[in-house]
C-alpha cells in the first residue's frame, strides 16, 4: 500500500520571486505542516525543471513529505520524485502507470464524474478537482461546483482534493463534500509568512471537520 496524506496539499509557483526566496517559502510551508508538495512549473525547460525539482526534493525529503511533479513524468522519474500529477492534456494515467510502475503516486485533475471514474479505473491514486473559486494562479480553468465535487467524491474510492482560490476564510463551502484534502497555491506561496499560513489553513480545515 502507498502511504500518502493529501490533507494539506501545497502547490508551488516560482514565477513571482527569486529562487532563493522560492526555496525558503517551500521550506516554510513544509515546516507549517504541508502533508504533500507539488512542484508546478509551466515555463521551464525539462532541464531547468529537473534542476529545481532536485533542490525541492532535498527539502521535501528532510520533512518526509512526498514530492509530486506536475505534468512531467520524465522529470519525476529522473529525480526519483514520489509522484506525478497529470492533467487532461498530459500523459493518460494508464500510460504513465505503465511506464512508472506501481510505486509512483499518480494524481489526476478531473472536472467531471466521467473523467474521475476514468482516471480511477486507469490507476490514479488521488484526484484534484476544481477550480472551486476563481483563481489568479491558473488563468485557463473553469469553475467546478461543490455539487460536482461531492458527486466525484462519492463516485471514486480514492482521495479527492479540492483546488482553486481556496483559503482559510472560504473553505467552509467544502463541508460535507467528502474531500480528503485541500490544495493551495497562493494562500501559502504568496503569504507574508508561509509557515503560519499553512498551519492556519490546516487548523481551519480541521476545525471545520474537513480533514483529520
Ligand atoms: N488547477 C485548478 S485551480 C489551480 C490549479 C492548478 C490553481 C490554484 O491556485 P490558487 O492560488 O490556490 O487559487
Ligand atoms: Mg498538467
Amino acid at each position: 500500500m502507498k502511504h500518502f496524506d493529501t490533507s494539506l496539499y501545497f502547490i508551488t509557483d516560482s514565477t513571482f520571486c527569486p529562487e532563493d526566496e522560492f526555496l525558503r517559502r517551500v521550506e516554510l510551508a513544509l515546516m507549517g505542516g504541508a502533508s504533500i508538495i507539488q512542484l508546478r512549473e509551466k515555463t521551464n525547460s525539462a532541464r531547468e525543471y529537473m534542476k529545481l525539482a532536485e533542490k525541492v526534493h532535498i527539502i521535501s525529503q528532510k520533512y518526509n513529505v512526498p514530492l509530486i511533479i506536475d505534468d512531467r513524468l520524465d522529470v519525476a522519474m529522473a529525480i526519483g520524485a514520489e509522484g506525478v500529477h497529470l492533467g487532461q492534456s498530459d500523459l493518460p494515467v494508464d500510460a504513465a502507470r505503465k511506464i512508472a510502475g506501481e510505486s509512483m503516486i499518480i494524481g489526476a485533475t478531473t472536472k467531471t464524474v466521467t473523467q474521475a471514474l476514468e482516471a480511477y479505473e486507469n490507476g490514479a491514486d488521488y484526484l484534484g478537482v476544481g477550480a472551486i473559486y476563481p483563481t489568479t494562479t491558473k488563468v485557463k480553468t473553469i469553475l467546478t461546483s461543490t455539487d460536482t465535487l461531492k458527486d466525484i467524491c462519492k463516485a471514486v474510492p480514492i482521495p479527492v482534493n479540492a483546488i482553486g482560490g481556496l483559503n482559510k476564510d472560504n473553505i467552509h463551502v467544502l463541508k460535507n463534500t467528502g474531500i480528503a484534502g485541500i490544495c493551495a497555491v497562493s494562500a501559502i506561496m504568496k503569504a507574508d509568512d508561509p509557515m503560519n499560513a499553512t498551519s492556519e489553513l490546516k487548523q481551519a480545515a480541521k476545525a471545520l471537520g474537513l480533514i483529520k
